[in-house]
């Protein structure tokens, strides 16, 4: 394996991973991504001169640009992070989510066919479990849940992990699926919640919390995630799913409050807004199997993470000041305008 095709990389998880990958091995890395809105190329300018990095504007949907890509620069493994990936506005609209998140995982599959690509490594997310009661900490999501999602977002990535499935039993591919928790950290689009929370009350403006913000995430540090899916790139037996995650479950509140905490802001900046349609309860996530099998655990204590990505956003305004911008602010009026009580 020496030529890595990363789709969506230019996005928060994709982006984080690309940089990983060329400080921790000695791949080549082919970025192909559409730029869509949560797609920038400034999350890679401290690394766009490496010589094993190639950028390659490209739709997962559209088969020729695909695979015009793989015979160009004779891939060998392909990490599918691209995607629609906001829940809020796969309610406002799932179509995109439908067409990019399905339909191009079709494409890349009947590729990873096509041209014998050594492997493949579907980004899912824990989401499609759908939610966990809240007063039985004892459960968590293993591989073994079954899929349950109550979101369009969450419908179409089951829907994806599916046909990866699907794939390895009826073409032998070699699949790899990895379901990870809640992500956070440097270059995530302010429009998830820690992000989001970290820009609006260093705006001095209202946080709104859906809701009455006693829903539970279980919470990574993005490294962690990255440093996961390489192991599973590595060693991971094909066909199978590997859960990741933080073992660090919190309420929403209890995050947003330690925001402004850290931040010396008042908490009556918390606005409590609508709830979002079909938010699930609670995530948690039980890694033992990546634990056990792949030899993988979390390096990054929250207390550390959430200092470094505040810290980051602090230095950063100028990143999120220009996404938060356009195109943005009209998504954020139509899903916020709705939630005001
Ligand atoms: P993101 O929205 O920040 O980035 C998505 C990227 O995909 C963007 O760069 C975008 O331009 C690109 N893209 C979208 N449609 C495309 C298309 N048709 N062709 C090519 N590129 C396209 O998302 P993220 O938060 O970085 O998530 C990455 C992946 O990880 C997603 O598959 C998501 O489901 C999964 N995931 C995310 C989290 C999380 O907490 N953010 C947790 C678990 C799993
Ligand atoms: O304004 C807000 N107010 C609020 O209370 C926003 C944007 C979110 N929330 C709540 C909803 C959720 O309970 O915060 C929690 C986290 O919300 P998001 O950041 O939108 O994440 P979530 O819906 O949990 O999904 C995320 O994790 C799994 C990612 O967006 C997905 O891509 C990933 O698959």
């Amino acid at each position: 394996m020496r030529n890595i095709l990363v789709t969506g990389g230019a996005g928060f998880i994709g982006s984080n991973f690309i940089k990983y990958v060329l400080k921790n091995f000695d791949y080549n890395i082919i970025n192909f991504d559409k730029l869509t809105y949560a797609g920038n190329l400034e999350n890679l300018s401290d690394i766009e001169t490496d010589k094993r990095y190639t950028f390659i504007k490209g739709d997962i949907c559209n088969e020729n640009q695909v695979e015009e890509c793989i015979k160009k620069y004779k891939v060998d493994a392909i990490v599918n992070f691209a995607a629609e990936s906001h829940v809020d506005r796969s309610i406002l609209g799932a179509r995109e989510f439908i067409i990019t998140n399905i339909l191009g995982t079709q494409v890349l599959l009947d590729a990873v066919k096509k041209f014998s690509i050594e492997k493949f490594l579907q980004v899912s997310t824990d989401e499609v479990y759908g939610s966990l009661p809240e007063d039985q900490k004892e459960i968590k999501f293993t591989e073994k849940t079954p899929l349950d999602p109550s979101s369009p977002y969450s419908a179409s990535k089951a829907s994806a992990d599916l046909l990866c499935i699907a794939y390895f039993r009826t073409h032998k591919l070699p699949v790899l699926i990895t379901r990870c928790s809640n992500n956070y950290g440097p270059y995530q689009f302010p429009e998830k919640l820690i992000p989001l929370m970290i820009a609006k009350a260093l705006n001095n403006e209202k946080l709104p919390v859906y809701g009455d913000g006693m829903n539970i995430r279980d919470w990574l540090y993005v490294e962690d995630h990255c440093s996961a899916i390489c192991k599973v790139l590595e060693f991971g037996k094909f066909g199978e799913i590997y859960n990741i995650g933080g073992n660090n479950e919190w309420h929403n509140i209890d995050i947003v409050r330690l925001i402004l905490n850290k931040l010396s802001k008042s908490e009556d900046l918390i606005l409590f807004v609508k709830d979002r349609p079909g938010h699930d309860r609670r995530y948690a996530i039980d890694s033992t199997k990546i634990k056990n099998e792949l030899n993988w655990e979390p390096k990054h204590k929250f207390e550390d993470g959430i200092d470094k990505t505040i810290k980051w956003y602090i230095e950063n305004q100028n990143w999120w000041k220009k996404v938060m911008s356009g195109e943005y602010l009209k998504y954020y009026e139509l899903n916020y305008s709705q939630k005001i009580v």
